[in-house]
């Protein structure tokens, strides 16, 4: 897993560059040499793929950026998903981004999740990596990736970040939500999930949410990239992760791209999120 731990870190660093070199034509237009440049999310997919190619014990990699699987090794065991590049739109605004990295063990289920890990690309470069029951936080500094502390959630937060387009929520999801700011909550919501989430993890907890609506019954976020990666590192940081019904980290998703309503949080406010959603 450590290797995996050290591609992951090599790409991210690789990653951080390409942002900081990309030409960003605001109006579209072709970078400063005249060659259409490829696309920040394709760039990525690319760094990591190269990275992880490199592992033997890597059997099959899943990208958002790819249609289909890809085997890399027959031999290996560990099957990994990754977002290279969630929310790559937020950089033309100057806002932070993240790549996000499921480790499965034979399969890609939730219940075959060993790992997880998101890189955050903002003022700093931070790198969190959940495993074997504790959620580590790690600061890139002068090229090193330096270990910080240990992320615990508390039993209750204050910061809400509530996704999706309010007019199509459910009408209980709605009066749900507006209670928690009627109780004081804070709304953080940024419009990318690896810093929104970052902030309630640092910020010692409250919610995320990401509900199934009319415009997306079934949630805009992919369960293999985003979702699970996410839910295993809130639950082992002290957390719940739930699609509404239950604990999200069951499913199996039928295709690879397949999304899920989602809600992260502290005990207390997905506790919650079970309760209303139990009486609809
Ligand atoms: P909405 C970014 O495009 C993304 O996939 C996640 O990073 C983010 O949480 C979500 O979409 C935001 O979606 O519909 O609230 O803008």
């Amino acid at each position: 897993m450590n290797t995996i731990l050290e591609a992951i870190q090599k790409s991210a660093i690789r990653i951080k560059h390409a942002i900081d070199v990309k030409d960003i034509g605001y109006s579209q237009e072709q970078n400063s040499s005249g060659e259409t440049q490829l696309q920040l999310d394709i760039q990525s997919d690319l760094i990591i793929e190269e990275e992880l190619s490199r592992i033997e014990t890597v059997h099959t990699i899943a990208s958002e950026e790819k249609e289909h699987p890809m085997v890399l090794n027959e031999k290996g065991h560990y099957y990994i998903a990754f977002d290279p590049l969630d929310g790559s739109s937020l950089v033309d605004v100057n806002l932070s981004v993240g790549s996000i990295f499921g480790i499965y063990e034979g399969e890609f289920s939730g219940e075959k999740m060993v790992a997880a890990c998101y890189v955050v690309y903002g003022p700093r470069v931070e790198l969190v990596f959940a495993q074997y029951g504790k959620v580590s936080l790690y600061l890139l500094q002068n090229g090193v990736f330096e270990y910080v502390k240990e992320i615990q959630l508390n039993v209750k937060g204050k910061i809400m970040a509530p996704g999706g387009t309010q007019q199509c929520w459910p009408a209980y999801h709605k009066q749900m939500i507006d209670s928690f700011f009627a109780r004081g909550y804070r709304l953080r919501y940024s419009g990318g999930m690896v810093p929104d989430l970052h902030q309630i993890l640092l910020k010692g907890g409250g919610l995320f949410s990401y509900p199934g609506a009319s415009d997306k019954p079934e949630g805009k976020l992919r369960m293999l990239f985003e979702v699970f990666p996410f839910a295993f590192i809130f639950e082992t940081a002290g957390g719940k992760a739930v699609d509404g019904k239950g604990d999200v980290l069951e499913k199996t998703p039928r295709h690879v791209h397949d999304t899920s309503p989602c809600f992260f949080g502290s005990n207390d406010e997905v506790n919650e999120v079970l309760s209303v959603y139990a009486a609809h």
